[in-house]
Protein backbone atom coordinates (compact mmCIF):
# COMPACT_ATOMS: atom_id res chain seq x y z
CA UNK A 1 0.00 0.00 0.00
CA UNK A 2 0.98 3.60 -0.75
CA UNK A 3 0.84 6.86 1.97
CA UNK A 4 0.58 10.52 0.63
CA UNK A 5 4.00 11.79 2.78
CA UNK A 6 5.05 14.91 2.64
CA UNK A 7 7.70 17.25 0.72
CA UNK A 8 9.91 19.43 2.62
CA UNK A 9 8.36 22.16 0.80
CA UNK A 10 4.71 20.80 1.97
CA UNK A 11 6.26 20.67 5.36
CA UNK A 12 6.79 24.35 5.87
CA UNK A 13 3.40 24.88 5.33
CA UNK A 14 2.93 23.18 9.22
CA UNK A 15 2.58 25.94 11.44
CA UNK A 16 4.44 23.43 13.98
CA UNK A 17 7.17 22.96 11.65
CA UNK A 18 7.49 26.43 11.10
CA UNK A 19 7.40 27.77 14.67
CA UNK A 20 10.31 25.09 15.01
CA UNK A 21 12.51 26.10 11.97
CA UNK A 22 12.47 30.04 12.71
CA UNK A 23 9.93 31.01 9.96
CA UNK A 24 6.93 32.36 10.24
CA UNK A 25 3.83 30.52 11.18
CA UNK A 26 0.24 30.69 10.43
CA UNK A 27 -0.89 30.47 13.39
CA UNK A 28 0.93 29.93 17.04
CA UNK A 29 0.94 26.02 16.70
CA UNK A 30 -0.93 24.64 19.56
CA UNK A 31 -1.09 20.59 21.16
CA UNK A 32 -1.05 18.95 23.87
CA UNK A 33 1.32 16.33 25.72
CA UNK A 34 -1.17 13.46 25.90
CA UNK A 35 -3.75 15.12 23.98
CA UNK A 36 -4.59 11.63 23.08
CA UNK A 37 -6.10 9.52 25.91
CA UNK A 38 -8.78 9.26 29.36
CA UNK A 39 -9.71 13.23 28.88
CA UNK A 40 -11.65 12.21 25.96
CA UNK A 41 -14.62 10.09 26.44
CA UNK A 42 -14.42 8.68 22.68
CA UNK A 43 -11.08 7.33 23.84
CA UNK A 44 -12.38 5.67 26.75
CA UNK A 45 -15.40 4.07 25.09
CA UNK A 46 -12.67 2.88 22.31
CA UNK A 47 -9.85 1.71 24.76
CA UNK A 48 -13.22 -0.25 27.13
CA UNK A 49 -12.75 -3.55 24.96
CA UNK A 50 -9.23 -3.45 24.42
CA UNK A 51 -5.87 -3.48 26.52
CA UNK A 52 -3.44 -0.41 26.03
CA UNK A 53 -0.62 -2.52 24.16
CA UNK A 54 -3.07 -4.42 22.47
CA UNK A 55 -4.14 -1.26 20.78
CA UNK A 56 -0.93 0.28 20.22
CA UNK A 57 -0.43 -2.43 18.16
CA UNK A 58 -3.75 -2.18 15.94
CA UNK A 59 -2.97 -0.01 13.17
CA UNK A 60 -6.36 1.58 12.76
CA UNK A 61 -6.70 2.00 16.34
CA UNK A 62 -3.71 4.20 16.40
CA UNK A 63 -4.86 5.90 13.93
CA UNK A 64 -8.59 6.58 15.66
CA UNK A 65 -7.19 7.41 18.84
CA UNK A 66 -4.39 9.73 17.12
CA UNK A 67 -7.09 11.44 15.35
CA UNK A 68 -9.62 11.76 17.86
CA UNK A 69 -8.33 15.21 19.96
CA UNK A 70 -7.63 16.63 16.02
CA UNK A 71 -11.01 16.26 15.18
CA UNK A 72 -12.11 17.72 18.55
CA UNK A 73 -9.50 20.73 19.19
CA UNK A 74 -8.31 21.75 15.96
CA UNK A 75 -4.56 21.56 17.40
CA UNK A 76 -1.85 22.13 15.02
CA UNK A 77 0.01 18.33 15.57
CA UNK A 78 -0.66 14.84 16.00
CA UNK A 79 0.76 12.51 18.15
CA UNK A 80 1.30 9.13 17.51
CA UNK A 81 -0.60 7.41 19.82
CA UNK A 82 1.45 4.80 21.37
CA UNK A 83 3.77 4.42 24.45
CA UNK A 84 7.53 5.03 25.38
CA UNK A 85 7.59 1.04 25.77
CA UNK A 86 5.53 -0.48 22.53
CA UNK A 87 9.57 -1.01 20.79
CA UNK A 88 11.03 -2.29 24.25
CA UNK A 89 8.09 -4.91 23.95
CA UNK A 90 8.13 -5.18 20.21
CA UNK A 91 11.67 -6.13 20.81
CA UNK A 92 10.56 -9.35 23.03
CA UNK A 93 10.65 -7.78 26.46
CA UNK A 94 8.24 -8.73 28.86
CA UNK A 95 6.29 -5.79 30.30
CA UNK A 96 2.98 -4.68 30.45
CA UNK A 97 1.04 -1.26 30.59
CA UNK A 98 -1.28 -1.55 33.46
CA UNK A 99 -4.43 0.48 34.12
CA UNK A 100 -3.88 3.04 36.41
CA UNK A 101 -0.15 2.52 37.14
CA UNK A 102 1.74 2.80 33.54
CA UNK A 103 4.08 0.06 32.76
CA UNK A 104 5.21 -2.79 34.72
CA UNK A 105 8.33 -5.08 33.56
CA UNK A 106 8.62 -8.55 34.09
CA UNK A 107 11.86 -9.20 34.94
CA UNK A 108 13.99 -6.09 36.08
CA UNK A 109 16.82 -5.25 34.88
CA UNK A 110 19.48 -5.06 37.49
CA UNK A 111 22.64 -6.58 36.77
CA UNK A 112 25.67 -6.92 34.25
CA UNK A 113 23.85 -10.30 32.76
CA UNK A 114 20.57 -8.80 32.54
CA UNK A 115 21.77 -5.96 30.07
CA UNK A 116 24.09 -7.96 27.95
CA UNK A 117 20.66 -10.36 27.70
CA UNK A 118 18.20 -7.04 26.23
CA UNK A 119 17.22 -7.78 22.47
CA UNK A 120 17.67 -5.57 19.84
CA UNK A 121 14.60 -3.79 18.08
CA UNK A 122 14.04 -5.28 14.35
CA UNK A 123 12.15 -2.63 12.14
CA UNK A 124 9.37 -5.32 11.10
CA UNK A 125 9.10 -5.90 14.87
CA UNK A 126 6.81 -2.14 14.89
CA UNK A 127 5.33 -2.60 11.54
CA UNK A 128 2.44 -1.82 12.88
CA UNK A 129 3.29 1.85 14.00
CA UNK A 130 4.46 1.96 10.73
CA UNK A 131 1.93 1.13 9.06
CA UNK A 132 -0.09 3.41 11.72
CA UNK A 133 1.61 6.55 10.70
CA UNK A 134 0.99 6.06 6.86
CA UNK A 135 -3.31 5.58 7.84
CA UNK A 136 -2.79 8.67 9.61
CA UNK A 137 -0.76 10.92 7.17
CA UNK A 138 -3.59 10.22 4.72
CA UNK A 139 -6.18 11.86 7.34
CA UNK A 140 -4.25 14.76 8.50
CA UNK A 141 -4.68 18.01 6.77
CA UNK A 142 -2.05 19.54 4.79
CA UNK A 143 -1.73 22.12 8.31
CA UNK A 144 -1.75 19.51 10.46
CA UNK A 145 1.76 17.43 11.54
CA UNK A 146 2.46 14.37 12.85
CA UNK A 147 4.75 14.13 15.60
CA UNK A 148 6.39 10.64 16.04
CA UNK A 149 8.01 9.90 19.48
CA UNK A 150 10.75 7.63 21.71
CA UNK A 151 11.34 7.77 25.30
CA UNK A 152 15.13 9.13 26.26
CA UNK A 153 17.51 6.04 27.41
CA UNK A 154 17.55 7.76 30.59
CA UNK A 155 13.75 7.30 31.39
CA UNK A 156 13.67 4.22 29.69
CA UNK A 157 16.38 2.55 31.81
CA UNK A 158 14.35 3.91 35.01
CA UNK A 159 11.50 2.11 34.14
CA UNK A 160 13.62 -1.30 33.10
CA UNK A 161 16.25 -1.34 36.23
CA UNK A 162 12.78 -0.01 39.09
CA UNK A 163 10.22 -2.52 37.09
CA UNK A 164 7.49 0.21 36.98
CA UNK A 165 6.72 3.93 38.26
CA UNK A 166 9.41 5.39 40.92
CA UNK A 167 9.32 7.94 43.05
CA UNK A 168 13.03 8.39 43.93
CA UNK A 169 14.85 6.02 41.58
CA UNK A 170 17.13 4.46 43.93
CA UNK A 171 18.08 1.58 41.92
CA UNK A 172 18.23 3.63 38.63
CA UNK A 173 21.13 5.50 40.65
CA UNK A 174 22.44 3.22 42.52
CA UNK A 175 23.30 1.31 38.81
CA UNK A 176 24.39 4.68 37.63
CA UNK A 177 26.99 5.60 40.53
CA UNK A 178 27.95 1.97 41.42
CA UNK A 179 28.10 -0.07 38.06
CA UNK A 180 28.98 3.03 35.50
CA UNK A 181 30.33 0.35 32.92
CA UNK A 182 27.33 -1.70 32.69
CA UNK A 183 25.12 2.12 33.28
CA UNK A 184 26.66 2.94 30.06
CA UNK A 185 26.24 -0.43 28.13
CA UNK A 186 22.44 -0.30 28.67
CA UNK A 187 22.18 3.10 27.89
CA UNK A 188 24.28 2.35 24.60
CA UNK A 189 21.61 -0.49 23.88
CA UNK A 190 18.76 1.42 25.13
CA UNK A 191 19.50 4.13 22.73
CA UNK A 192 20.15 1.98 19.47
CA UNK A 193 16.47 0.64 20.01
CA UNK A 194 15.64 4.32 20.22
CA UNK A 195 16.80 5.29 17.05
CA UNK A 196 15.41 1.96 15.23
CA UNK A 197 11.83 3.06 16.52
CA UNK A 198 12.32 6.80 15.61
CA UNK A 199 13.81 5.69 11.99
CA UNK A 200 10.75 3.76 11.66
CA UNK A 201 8.12 6.54 12.53
CA UNK A 202 10.47 9.19 10.51
CA UNK A 203 10.68 6.76 7.43
CA UNK A 204 6.75 5.95 7.61
CA UNK A 205 6.49 9.73 7.52
CA UNK A 206 6.07 11.40 10.57
CA UNK A 207 6.73 15.38 9.92
CA UNK A 208 8.57 15.85 13.22
CA UNK A 209 9.73 13.83 16.82
CA UNK A 210 9.58 14.50 20.42
CA UNK A 211 12.38 12.58 22.20
CA UNK A 212 10.66 12.60 26.05
CA UNK A 213 13.06 12.06 28.90
CA UNK A 214 10.15 12.72 31.60
CA UNK A 215 12.03 11.65 34.78
CA UNK A 216 15.29 13.43 33.95
CA UNK A 217 15.03 16.23 35.82
CA UNK A 218 15.76 13.60 39.01
CA UNK A 219 19.12 13.98 38.08
CA UNK A 220 21.45 16.72 39.18
CA UNK A 221 23.12 18.66 36.27
CA UNK A 222 26.34 17.23 36.85
CA UNK A 223 24.94 13.17 37.08
CA UNK A 224 22.93 14.38 33.37
CA UNK A 225 25.84 15.36 32.23
CA UNK A 226 27.93 12.43 32.42
CA UNK A 227 25.83 9.41 32.40
CA UNK A 228 22.57 10.93 30.38
CA UNK A 229 23.66 13.42 28.04
CA UNK A 230 26.22 11.71 25.30
CA UNK A 231 23.60 8.97 24.87
CA UNK A 232 20.48 11.37 24.24
CA UNK A 233 23.43 13.51 21.87
CA UNK A 234 23.31 10.37 20.05
CA UNK A 235 19.86 9.54 19.37
CA UNK A 236 19.67 13.33 18.32
CA UNK A 237 22.05 12.93 15.92
CA UNK A 238 21.46 9.74 14.54
CA UNK A 239 17.85 11.03 13.17
CA UNK A 240 19.38 14.60 12.00
CA UNK A 241 19.42 13.38 8.42
CA UNK A 242 15.67 13.42 7.82
CA UNK A 243 15.69 17.09 8.97
CA UNK A 244 12.99 17.25 10.56
CA UNK A 245 12.40 19.22 14.28
CA UNK A 246 13.82 17.43 16.83
CA UNK A 247 12.04 18.32 20.16
CA UNK A 248 13.42 17.47 23.85
CA UNK A 249 11.08 17.64 26.36
CA UNK A 250 11.53 16.93 30.52
CA UNK A 251 9.69 17.57 33.42
CA UNK A 252 11.41 19.59 36.46
CA UNK A 253 14.10 20.42 34.21
CA UNK A 254 15.37 24.26 35.30
CA UNK A 255 18.42 22.90 36.38
CA UNK A 256 19.34 21.13 33.11
CA UNK A 257 17.84 23.35 30.24
CA UNK A 258 21.23 24.05 29.11
CA UNK A 259 22.38 20.81 28.98
CA UNK A 260 19.38 19.47 27.38
CA UNK A 261 19.93 21.95 24.81
CA UNK A 262 23.19 21.03 24.01
CA UNK A 263 22.47 17.73 22.85
CA UNK A 264 21.81 18.99 19.55
CA UNK A 265 17.25 19.13 20.04
CA UNK A 266 16.06 21.56 17.88
CA UNK A 267 12.78 22.19 20.37
CA UNK A 268 13.01 22.30 23.95
CA UNK A 269 10.17 21.69 26.05
CA UNK A 270 9.69 23.50 28.96
CA UNK A 271 7.49 22.67 32.33
CA UNK A 272 5.54 25.25 34.03
CA UNK A 273 8.34 25.77 36.82
CA UNK A 274 10.36 27.83 34.47
CA UNK A 275 8.84 30.64 32.60
CA UNK A 276 9.84 30.39 28.73
CA UNK A 277 11.84 33.73 28.66
CA UNK A 278 13.68 32.65 31.54
CA UNK A 279 13.91 28.86 29.87
CA UNK A 280 15.20 30.56 26.81
CA UNK A 281 18.25 32.52 28.89
CA UNK A 282 19.13 29.00 29.94
CA UNK A 283 18.67 27.28 26.86
CA UNK A 284 20.58 29.83 24.63
CA UNK A 285 19.56 31.25 21.25
CA UNK A 286 18.48 30.07 17.88
CA UNK A 287 16.34 26.83 19.57
CA UNK A 288 12.24 27.11 19.65
CA UNK A 289 10.77 26.59 22.87
CA UNK A 290 7.48 24.39 23.38
CA UNK A 291 4.88 24.48 26.71
CA UNK A 292 4.14 25.50 29.53
CA UNK A 293 0.67 25.72 30.86
CA UNK A 294 0.56 24.11 34.19
CA UNK A 295 -2.25 21.67 33.30
CA UNK A 296 -3.69 21.41 36.84
CA UNK A 297 -5.02 24.98 36.19
CA UNK A 298 -7.20 23.30 33.67
CA UNK A 299 -8.90 23.29 36.44
CA UNK A 300 -9.57 26.30 37.52
CA UNK A 301 -11.74 27.97 35.71
CA UNK A 302 -12.60 30.13 32.82
CA UNK A 303 -10.88 33.40 34.10
CA UNK A 304 -7.59 31.67 35.50
CA UNK A 305 -7.36 29.43 31.94
CA UNK A 306 -7.83 32.83 29.85
CA UNK A 307 -5.39 34.85 31.75
CA UNK A 308 -2.77 32.50 32.44
CA UNK A 309 -2.67 31.33 28.47
CA UNK A 310 -2.40 34.65 27.34
CA UNK A 311 0.75 34.91 30.05
CA UNK A 312 2.05 32.16 28.65
CA UNK A 313 1.70 33.57 25.08
CA UNK A 314 3.41 36.83 26.40
CA UNK A 315 6.27 35.07 27.85
CA UNK A 316 6.64 33.18 24.27
CA UNK A 317 6.88 36.32 22.90
CA UNK A 318 9.40 37.57 25.05
CA UNK A 319 11.44 34.24 24.82
CA UNK A 320 11.41 34.79 21.04
CA UNK A 321 12.66 38.70 21.66
CA UNK A 322 15.93 37.17 23.77
CA UNK A 323 16.45 34.78 20.77
CA UNK A 324 14.41 32.21 20.31
CA UNK A 325 13.36 31.23 16.95
CA UNK A 326 9.78 30.12 17.93
CA UNK A 327 6.94 29.33 20.58
CA UNK A 328 5.06 25.88 20.33
CA UNK A 329 2.53 26.21 23.04
CA UNK A 330 1.42 23.30 24.94
CA UNK A 331 1.16 22.19 28.90
CA UNK A 332 3.70 21.93 30.99
CA UNK A 333 3.40 18.19 31.16
CA UNK A 334 0.67 15.98 30.23
CA UNK A 335 -3.14 16.20 30.05
CA UNK A 336 -4.36 14.93 33.29
CA UNK A 337 -7.03 12.27 33.04
CA UNK A 338 -9.99 14.20 34.69
CA UNK A 339 -9.43 17.26 32.15
CA UNK A 340 -12.65 18.76 30.85
CA UNK A 341 -11.67 18.36 26.84
CA UNK A 342 -13.86 21.15 26.65
CA UNK A 343 -11.40 23.43 28.59
CA UNK A 344 -8.55 21.90 26.18
CA UNK A 345 -11.04 23.25 23.00
CA UNK A 346 -11.11 26.80 24.15
CA UNK A 347 -7.73 26.58 24.81
CA UNK A 348 -6.62 25.83 21.42
CA UNK A 349 -9.20 28.76 19.76
CA UNK A 350 -7.42 31.28 22.48
CA UNK A 351 -3.55 30.72 21.45
CA UNK A 352 -5.25 30.83 17.69
CA UNK A 353 -6.82 33.99 18.33
CA UNK A 354 -4.92 35.94 21.26
O1 LIG B 1 -5.14 3.12 30.41
C1 LIG B 1 -4.69 4.04 29.69
O2 LIG B 1 -5.42 4.75 28.97
C2 LIG B 1 -3.23 4.15 29.71
C3 LIG B 1 -2.75 5.52 29.97
C4 LIG B 1 -1.64 5.81 28.98
C5 LIG B 1 -1.77 6.50 27.78
C6 LIG B 1 -2.99 7.12 27.18
C7 LIG B 1 -0.31 5.38 29.10
C8 LIG B 1 0.26 4.54 30.19
N1 LIG B 1 0.37 5.78 27.98
C9 LIG B 1 -0.48 6.50 27.17
C10 LIG B 1 -0.17 7.05 25.84
C11 LIG B 1 1.06 7.81 25.69
N2 LIG B 1 2.21 7.64 26.39
C12 LIG B 1 1.28 8.77 24.69
C13 LIG B 1 0.24 9.04 23.64
C14 LIG B 1 0.16 10.16 22.82
C15 LIG B 1 -0.33 11.45 23.46
O3 LIG B 1 0.46 12.15 24.07
O4 LIG B 1 -1.51 11.77 23.27
C16 LIG B 1 2.60 9.26 24.87
C17 LIG B 1 3.31 10.33 24.11
C18 LIG B 1 3.15 8.53 25.94
C19 LIG B 1 4.54 8.65 26.40
C20 LIG B 1 4.89 8.23 27.77
N3 LIG B 1 4.57 7.06 28.39
C21 LIG B 1 5.76 8.94 28.61
C22 LIG B 1 6.40 10.22 28.23
C23 LIG B 1 5.43 11.35 28.32
C24 LIG B 1 5.12 11.84 29.69
O5 LIG B 1 3.92 11.86 30.02
O6 LIG B 1 6.04 12.20 30.42
C25 LIG B 1 5.91 8.23 29.79
C26 LIG B 1 6.72 8.61 31.01
C27 LIG B 1 5.14 7.03 29.66
C28 LIG B 1 5.03 5.95 30.64
C29 LIG B 1 3.61 5.75 31.01
N4 LIG B 1 2.71 5.09 30.21
C30 LIG B 1 1.49 5.12 30.77
C31 LIG B 1 1.60 5.83 32.01
C32 LIG B 1 0.48 6.08 32.96
C33 LIG B 1 2.93 6.24 32.13
C34 LIG B 1 3.54 7.05 33.27
C35 LIG B 1 3.74 6.22 34.49
C36 LIG B 1 4.61 6.88 35.53
O7 LIG B 1 4.09 7.74 36.26
O8 LIG B 1 5.81 6.57 35.60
Amino acid sequence: MSHATRTRADRSQLPLVAAATGARPSRRPVWFMRQAGRSLPEYRALRAEHGMLESCFDPAMVCEITMQPVRRHDVDAAILFSDIVVPLKAAGIDLDIVAGTGPVIANPVRTAADVAALPRLEPDAVGAVAHAVGLILDELSDTTALIGFAGAPFTLASYLIEGGPSRNYERTKAMMHGDPQTWNLLMGKLADITIAFLRVQLDAGADAMQLFDSWAGMLSAADYQRFVAPHSTRVLAEVAEYGVPRIHFGVGTGELLAPMAATGADVIGVDWRVPLDEAVRRVGPGKAVQGNLDPTLLFAGTDVVEQHVQRVIDDGDRAIAEGAIGHIFNLGHGVLPGTDPDVLTRVVELVHTL
